[in-house]
């Protein structure tokens, strides 16, 4: 089978460093822009290390007419719904769209309004920021999780995003991988986001420490309630692990909040919060994230 050809809706910086990933491993790709006639190639600058590239990506209008029959969705999660919208027109019941948003949640308007949508999902910890509009930096590899809820064999499509990413696999169950990046967003993004912090003041500092522990325990037992057995027992180790090694990040949320963006917290603890009221159980201190993140008015 012929690689798929990508037409990729946000052109941040993840959106654009796949798409040219995608492009130098041989796929078609398309950049979905939604200024108005913008219908030709964009110039994007991508850095890694000492290397420099210049690569040329085509770009289409989302009001264009021609058919997508593979949609790259890298919005942020609370643009997800208005960004398939503005392409609904060009899809149809063959089209695969691929979500690579942060949290959970934000696939049900699409479910609700395109019951013949086929979704997919994804998770990245790759490391991309932007230096300019269409130049970004590379700056660290992470992995890469692809995967359908009920769908435990790689899709057709799967074969070309190895080749372009380093660490990408297909996860047969990918709900579990959702979930278990939720459960580590929780406990790291709205902490960072409040007391403005590096990911790493979360262990260098004791009481942030002790938070962190004290939230993992309410997540724990969310994740148990929704059937992740698996995940709550090795939440706190995970959590840790995954703060040691971004240690000099800012979390994403912080990023929202220091740009004065609206933040994904009703994506990330919104969605551990309505599981846990569906299944009676308490989550205080997740609740006060909550809380003390909407106060930040993001
Ligand atoms: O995914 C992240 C985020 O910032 O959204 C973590 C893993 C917390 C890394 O910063």
């Amino acid at each position: 089978m012929s690689d798929a050809h990508w037409h990729i809706l946000g052109a941040g910086a993840i959106g654009c460093l796949f798409a040219a990933r995608l492009q130098q491993a041989g796929a078609g790709v398309t950049l979905l822009l939604r200024e108005p006639a913008s219908d030709e190639a964009v110039e994007l600058l991508l850095e890694q290390g000492e290397q420099q590239q210049r690569l040329q990506l085509p770009a289409s209008n989302c009001l264009a007419q021609s058919p997508i029959s593979h949609l790259l969705v890298c919005t942020k999660a609370y643009d997800v719904a208005a960004a398939v919208d503005s392409v609904a027109h060009r899809l149809n019941p063959d089209s695969q769209v691929l979500l690579l948003a942060n949290g959970m949640g934000f696939d049900q308007p699409l479910v609700q309004n395109y019951p013949w949508m086929q979704l997919y999902y994804g998770t990245t910890t790759e490391g991309a920021y932007r230096l300019a509009p269409r130049h970004i930096r590379h700056a660290g590899r992470g992995q890469t999780r692809l995967g359908r809820p009920g769908q435990e064999k790689p899709a057709p499509w799967f074969a070309s995003w190895p080749r372009a990413l380093q660490h990408c696999h297909w996860e047969a169950d990918m709900e579990q991988a959702l979930w278990a990046k939720l459960a580590i967003n929780c406990a790291i993004n709205p902490l960072t986001a409040i007391h403005q912090c590096r990911n790493g003041e979360l262990e260098h500092n004791p009481q942030l420490a002790a938070q962190v522990s004290a939230l993992c325990a309410e997540i724990a037992a969310v994740c148990t309630a929704a059937g992740y057995t698996g995940l709550a027992t090795g939440l706190q180790r995970e959590v840790q692990s995954v703060i040691r090694s971004t240690a000099n990040n800012q979390s994403s949320m912080l990023q929202d909040v220091q740009n004065a963006r609206p933040t994904e917290i009703d994506y990330i603890t919104g969605h551990l919060l309505a599981v846990a009221a569906r299944h009676g159980i308490a989550t205080p201190r997740n609740s006060t994230l909550f809380t003390g993140v909407k106060a930040l008015g993001t």
